[in-house]
């Protein structure tokens, strides 16, 4: 026999989840921020781009991460010149690029390795190749960054996986100063940065988990031994 008490548990918890549901699909639980500074960045000197979460962003619940994911603007192309158009005669040496993001706590995530785009084949190939676009870094996305890369000679935009995942600031909270590292390994041939944006789910509010809590409670109640 089902008592009244776990049916009316079951039912109180599972109306209170639909709700919370509800509730939290209008909050989103997304929180995004974007540094816009432009950086001509080369010979190994890195450009250090900060965004700061305060707490107050609507979204941000308690700041508990539960996906990270970066997009970010940027161009790489022969020569050092700040604004297009850029020289187009020699490489542009992709394989310099590198991108860094490291969290408030510290914790760091090499997202875009030296040599993860092609550099300069003998063929001479890749020369007058310009990459400027838009790359988002994404765990869930088909496939990793260089993949295309290493076939069209240039990176591609689009969403890919990063070479090392995002996964690594789940479970840790967004609150703070947050920094992407850019780097471009060798003088000459500037990556020129333009801009990134960190867009942070986090984890709904503890209210929806407490619903959760009284529904599970109905099933364990029912689960029992009646007397
Ligand atoms: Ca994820
Ligand atoms: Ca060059
Ligand atoms: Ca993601
Ligand atoms: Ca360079």
């Amino acid at each position: 026999m089902i008592s009244i008490r776990a049916v009316t548990m079951i039912a109180a918890g599972w109306v209170c989840c639909l709700l919370c549901v509800q509730q939290h699909a209008a909050h989103a639980g997304v929180i995004t921020a974007t540094n816009a500074q432009f950086a001509n960045v080369d010979g190994g000197i890195l450009a250090k781009r900060p965004v700061t979460f305060l707490g107050s962003e609507p979204g941000f619940a308690l700041g508990a991460i539960a996906d990270v994911n970066i997009t970010i603007e940027f161009a790489k192309a022969d020569g050092t010149n700040p604004n297009p158009p850029y020289p187009t005669t020699f490489d542009p040496f992709f394989n310099e690029i590198n991108f860094e993001l490291i969290s408030p706590n510290g914790t760091s995530v090499m997202l875009i390795p030296v040599n993860t785009f092609p550099g300069a084949p003998a063929t001479n190939a890749f020369n007058g190749l310009v990459y400027d676009g838009t790359i988002t870094l994404d765990d869930e996305a088909a496939q990793t960054v260089n993949i295309q890369a290493m076939l069209a000679g240039m990176p591609n935009s689009g969403a890919f996986r990063p070479v090392n995942p995002l996964s690594a600031f789940d479970g840790l909270n967004a609150l703070g100063t947050w920094q992407l590292w850019i780097g471009d390994e060798v003088g000459d041939d500037t990556l020129r940065f333009r801009s990134y944006t960190l867009t942070i789910t986090t984890v709904p509010e503890p209210t929806s988990w407490a619903c959760w809590g009284l529904a599970m409670g109905a099933l364990v109640l029912l689960r029992q031994p009646h007397r």
